[in-house]
């Protein structure tokens, strides 16, 4: 199968066009990645036929995904271009026997290199591979409310959460264990990448402050979801937060508490409740 007829890829295509007409990704601002398939994975090397590029350092060690193949956004690339023009827009790349490097089979065209929040979505991926093999998605956008909160919530875990679970009642539903919060920090390598999949043991969802989010997910549908799940939470906090008066009622603890039991959430996180 051609590699743009694969569902995986239409997939991709989509959620970055969707997040796009979000207006979640200004200039090259965000950026996606997806663990391939075994059967992905030997389509890929069967109309390939051999690999495009030699292999490059990734600056990152995730030895726990040596071998594994990515569908992964260009750097400098604007997900405006994912749909519009796929081969320059991402690429499809290999991880060597060490999870040390990588080289390019499709895509990437033009000496295209991988985001460079790959090595953020590589220790995500890791740490989510092995919580749960089907974990494959990694999403990271821009998505304004859920900025403009980090500048008026404290950013720890707890009160990022509450705030969240407050506004809207499927959010205690939809991410019951709740949302990690990074301090803001240089993006890229090293420190955010520790911090990130460090969260990403106890979360799917993160919170960069002044920066966005990254959301992890068994498909497409599911990171996306959740991603829009907590930008319109943000989105409806922010607004109230705008008319400066003070809130009348909310969803309290205890209504929170009424959710879990309704709906069975085992793994709710009560302990971010007063
Ligand atoms: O890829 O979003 O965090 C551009 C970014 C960096
Ligand atoms: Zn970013």
């Amino acid at each position: 199968m051609k590699i743009l007829d694969m569902p995986c890829t239409k997939g991709f295509m989509q959620i970055a066009q969707d997040g796009v007409d979000k207006g979640w990704h200004e200039m090259n601002g965000g950026n996606l990645s997806y663990r391939l398939t075994d059967a992905e994975t030997k389509n890929v090397k069967a109309v390939c036929k051999k690999p495009a590029s030699g292999w490059t350092e990734l600056g990152e060690s995730v030895p726990k995904l040596a071998g594994a193949f990515f569908m992964v956004t260009r750097t400098t690339g604007y997900m405006r271009n994912v749909k519009r023009t796929p081969e320059q827009a991402f690429g499809i790349v290999e991880l060597d026997p060490t999870g040390t490097k990588y080289r390019i089979w499709w895509g990437l065209s033009d000496g295209g290199r991988p985001t460079s929040e790959f090595p953020s979505h590589l220790k995500n991926h890791e740490v989510k591979m092995l919580q749960d093999p089907a974990n494959r998605v990694i999403y990271h956008a821009h998505p304004v409310n859920l900025i403009a909160m980090t500048f008026i919530v404290p950013l720890k875990d707890k009160d990022f959460s509450r705030a969240l679970w407050q506004i809207m009642t499927e959010c205690p539903v939809i991410f019951p264990k709740g949302v990690g919060v990074v301090p803001w920090m240089v993006p890229g390598k090293g420190e955010i990448a520790q911090a990130t999949s460090k969260l990403m043991e106890k979360y799917d969802i993160v919170v960069w402050a002044h920066h966005g989010l990254f959301c992890a997910g068994t498909t497409f549908d599911r990171a996306f979801g959740l991603m829009d799940t907590v930008e319109k939470s943000a989105e409806i906090y922010m607004k109230v937060a705008a008319t400066g008066k003070k809130r009348l009622s909310t969803i309290t603890d205890a209504g929170i508490r009424k959710i879990i039991k309704a709906f069975g959430l085992k793994d709710f996180t009560t302990k971010f409740l007063r």
